[in-house]
């Protein structure tokens, strides 16, 4: 870590060094230098991302567009180049490194107030927005099928017939729950591949924590974690947004009976993605509702599967962590379905006000 550090061009010398964030993913890292300067440093997962000079390369291309398109520098996450000139430095032991300024601001892992979740849907629908003109097609794959549910079932149903660790006696309502919903969870999918949604190039992680607020006016700075930015739907942007900062739990209460779908921050975060991410087609609009529930249904499934394969892909600071995700994502599932007619009620009377 100490030499990842000092690869790069920094403005003085690092003095202090501490873990950073909640993200499931990478390991980041505050360093602080005998200047007062701050950046984040992180180590890429490699066992996530395969390629991770890849990643770089998509960051490193998206990073550029936006900035020359923000009106502010601090929309735009900046990456530091190491003494040799690269974007990203590999250690004596083949892992990766990235350093980018810690742009003053903070991120939440839940709103603490209307304003703060409309921001973050101002920033997810401009970030799409910004990026509508984007070449798609120079975009590496950086996690292959990363939000193709179909391909998610057949991953999930190898791990279920595998039962590597022997988890699987435990959790087969779970299982049977995931299961029972394949078809639904299919929809979105199969728009994607008839052509009926049009691919842009999304975010595909809107999760609250990776967008940045300003401290002193709480607005929305820029979106971080462009790791997973890939042609995608824009409904999976709105739907992620949703199922982390709509719910009226943390994404893992142990307490099911606390989660459920906030449908005024439903409202809430609709208003502010329909006002930013103006190119929509009607189509899309529709589909947003259904977003939300594939989105988290996908994920529900994810942690199940990584909870079955013994806690491979997801960070977790307890043995029952992912599992206590899985079930509390199932449980949001259901009360979307319940909800899901008043969510489609919300998205097209917002609709009918932001898109005279
Ligand atoms: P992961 O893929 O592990 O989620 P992120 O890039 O999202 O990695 O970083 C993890 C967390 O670190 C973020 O959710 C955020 O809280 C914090 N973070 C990352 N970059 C910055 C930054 N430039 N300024 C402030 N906080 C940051
Ligand atoms: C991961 O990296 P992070 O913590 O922002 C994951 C998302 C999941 C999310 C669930 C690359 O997001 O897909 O929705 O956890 N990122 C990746 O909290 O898999
Ligand atoms: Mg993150």
């Amino acid at each position: 870590m100490e030499k990842a550090a000092y690869a790069f061009k920094l403005d003085g010398t690092p003095v202090k060094c501490t873990v950073f964030g909640h993200g499931h993913i990478n390991h980041t890292l505050k360093i602080i230098t005998d200047t007062g300067a701050e950046y984040i440093l992180q180590k890429i997962n490699k066992y996530v991302f395969k390629d991770p000079a890849g990643v770089m390369r998509n960051v490193g291309s998206i990073t550029d567009f936006i900035r020359e398109r923000a009106d502010d520098t601090r929309l735009c996450l900046h990456f530091l180049t190491t003494k040799d000139g690269q974007f990203h430095y590999q250690d004596d032991q083949g892992e990766f490194w990235r350093m980018y300024d810690f742009i003053g601001g903070f991120c939440l892992d839940t709103p603490e107030s209307d304003q703060d979740f409309y921001q973050s849907a101002l920033a997810f629908g401009r970030f799409q927005q910004m990026l509508s003109e984007f070449k798609a097609d120079t975009l590496e794959e950086t996690i292959p099928e990363f939000h193709n549910t179909i391909d998610r079932y057949r991953l999930f149903k190898q791990s279920v017939a595998e039962d590597r660790v022997g988890r699987l006696a435990g959790v087969q309502d779970d299982v049977d729950f995931v299961l029972a919903r394949e078809e639904k969870g299919s929809i979105l999918q199969n728009m994607r591949v008839s052509g009926e949604l049009p691919l842009r190039v999304t975010h595909n992680d809107t999760k609250l924590n990776n967008v940045l607020l300003d401290r002193k006016t709480r607005k929305s700075l820029c979106v971080l974690d462009l790791d997973t930015v890939m042609p995608g739907l824009s409904a999976y942007d709105f739907g992620d947004s949703i199922r982390f900062g709509a719910a009226t739990a943390a994404e893992d209460e142990k307490d099911l009976s606390k989660m459920h779908l906030d449908l005024h921050m439903f409202e809430v975060f609709t208003r502010g993605f329909l006002e930013a991410a103006t190119s929509l087609t009607d189509r899309e609009v529709e589909v947003l509702p259904m977003g939300a529930y594939t989105m988290t249904l996908e994920v529900g499934l994810r942690f199940l599967k990584d909870y079955l394969d013994g806690d491979l892909y997801f960070k977790t600071a307890y043995p029952e962590h992912n599992l206590v995700r899985a079930r509390t994502q199932l449980k949001l599932v259901a009360d979307m379905e319940d909800k899901m007619g008043q969510m489609n009620e919300i998205v097209a009377r917002v609709a009918a006000e932001v898109r005279k």
